[in-house]
């Protein structure tokens, strides 16, 4: 049997999850085999699971920090409230689970969500976030300044008070699962300078700029209103962070991942080549020795 593969492109750490399942999807073997030989190793490539009929879909999961008003005297703007629709992420929900995560003023000890709701507004979660050690901050209902673009989404935050940096975990994820998060770092309409996110070990840094017009990574360049930990690995269910800095703030996250689902043409297919792999090899047995390696 002779077999020949395009070359395949090694998923590098600047993959999103999206890119490297679909360089995944573009892998096409091209095999040269012929007889009953060759209709057993497609049998055995569709048992793998390497169907071309396996779709990749992706899930997300939107959340938007809000504020749940002040403390005395009260704001004297309208709160900002929860934001609807897309963010940065290759994604057309525009669902966002809209989290009072506390008052402003003052240190809250620590906030924990329920089960959040997927970008499409209707499928459930396990998926859950925990901040700890932070300040609520709305700057449309405290000063009237919002941000450009998106302002519900990136007026309000959660951010750092005092010497100890806010920390925060994503949990309920798949053990071992790999996430593309984007986290959003704006002070509304005011340049809060910079802010150094740190996730599963590996720190990036955002720089506001208060005029911004759309979603603007700071993940290469430093200077936008989000940044993007591609592939990160939940560990144990969970992913989890902290952000620094002179006036280190967060917004809200979109979390990525992607899933692999068989079609119901594929289910069944599967079930009748496991069928017809078990009685071939059954004939043969005994008078061939057969090594197939993928
Ligand atoms: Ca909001
Ligand atoms: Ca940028
Ligand atoms: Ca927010």
């Amino acid at each position: 049997m002779q077999s020949i593969r395009e070359p395949i492109k090694q998923p590098t750490s600047e993959m999103s999850n999206h890119e490297r399942n679909r360089d995944h999807m573009n892998r096409k073997p091209v095999s040269v085999m012929q007889g009953k030989w060759g209709a057993i190793a497609v049998v055995v490539w569709l048992a793998l699971g390497f169907a071309s009929a396996t779709q990749a879909t992706l899930v997300v999961v939107n959340a938007d920090f809000n504020s749940t008003g002040a403390v005395t005297p009260g704001y004297s703007y309208p709160l900002s409230g929860t934001y609807s629709g897309v963010g940065a992420a290759p994604d057309t929900g525009t669902f966002w689970n809209g989290l009072g995560i506390g008052v402003q003023g003052g240190l809250t000890a620590t906030f924990t969500s329920g089960a959040l709701t997927a970008s499409d507004g209707s499928t459930p979660t396990s998926v859950t976030v925990t901040l700890n050690h932070f300040g609520v901050y709305d700057t449309q209902a405290q000063n009237d300044t919002p941000a450009g673009f998106a302002p519900a989404l990136l007026n309000d935050l959660a951010y750092k008070v005092d010497a100890d940096p806010p920390t925060f975990s994503i949990d309920g994820l798949v053990v071992g699962g790999t996430y593309d998060l984007y986290i959003y770092a704006q002070g509304g309409g005011f340049n809060s300078g910079a802010a150094i996110f740190t996730v599963n070990g590996n720190s990036l840094t955002v720089n506001n700029v208060p005029d911004e017009s759309g979603f603007d990574s700071a993940t290469a360049d430093t200077t936008g209103n989000y940044l993007l930990f591609s592939n990160r690995i939940a560990t144990g269910g969970t992913i989890s962070g902290s952000f620094t800095g002179g006036n280190a703030l967060f917004n809200g996250f979109q979390l990525t991942t992607e899933v692999l689902i068989p079609e119901p043409s594929t289910i069944l297919l599967l079930g009748a080549g496991g069928l017809l792999l078990y009685r071939r090899a059954g004939k043969s047995r005994g008078r061939n020795h057969q090594h197939i390696s993928h």
